[in-house]
């Protein structure tokens, strides 16, 4: 999943992106519509790819992933601020095939200052159409299959393994050169007491955020 690893290498810097403490705030969340089927649900650290559309309170729609821009759904972490709070939170526990309204307060969403076409103080409605979950880039699933040798530490070359892997799966060439590029960098970021391995502990998120 190249995905995973884009936004493994980017996480620690949206991780960090973090406000001050915002006044308490009611989220109305309501589902919308449940598929039969649900394998698993939505939880912190997973990565979701979703449609959506927003809505200002009264009923004009700013935003449409259907219609904007590649009209793609996107894909992003839960749970680690990449998106707004109102998302974070009141996108948990929802299955792929899920769609569910959320009315966002302004301090869960751009809050005093607005963004772009966002007022200031803008309540904000979202529907959100889950179309696929994923185990996240710090998922403990996502450790154990690096871990190939099950020692609770990522080596270097079991990194590297794990980006040729990723790589095929897409269709593109495994790149040694890149790999080794790809992997220094990781652990220049993330092998923080710098003893040659990622450990378990190193590699898995903090969710104290939320
Ligand atoms: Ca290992
Ligand atoms: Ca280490």
């Amino acid at each position: 999943m190249l995905v995973v690893v884009l936004s493994w290498l980017c996480s620690s810097a949206l991780a960090s992106v973090s406000g001050g403490k915002l006044p308490e705030a009611e989220l109305e969340s309501q589902v919308l519509h449940r598929p039969f089927i649900c394998r698993r649900k939505s939880k912190y650290g997973d990565m979701l790819l979703v449609h959506h559309d927003g809505f200002f309170e009264n009923g004009t729609m700013f935003h449409s992933s259907r219609n904007h821009g590649n009209k793609q759904p996107m894909w992003f972490t839960l749970g680690i601020r990449e998106v707004l709070k109102g998302w974070d939170l009141g996108l948990q526990d929802m299955c792929a095939g899920e769609k569910r309204k959320l009315v966002i307060p302004p301090a869960l969403a751009y809050g005093k200052e607005g963004k772009g076409k966002i007022p200031p103080e803008s309540t904000l409605t979202f529907i959100v159409e889950v179309m696929e979950i994923r185990n996240g880039p710090r998922s403990h699933e996502s450790f154990q299959e690096m871990d190939l040798n099950d020692d609770w530490r990522l080596s270097k070359d079991e990194v590297k393994a794990y980006l040729k892997k990723d790589f095929e799966l897409h269709g593109y060439p495994p790149n040694d050169t890149l790999h080794e590029t790809m992997a220094e960098e990781i652990f220049a970021k993330e092998d923080k007491n710098k003893d040659g391995y990622i450990s378990s502990r190193e590699f898995t998120y903090k969710h104290d955020e939320l």
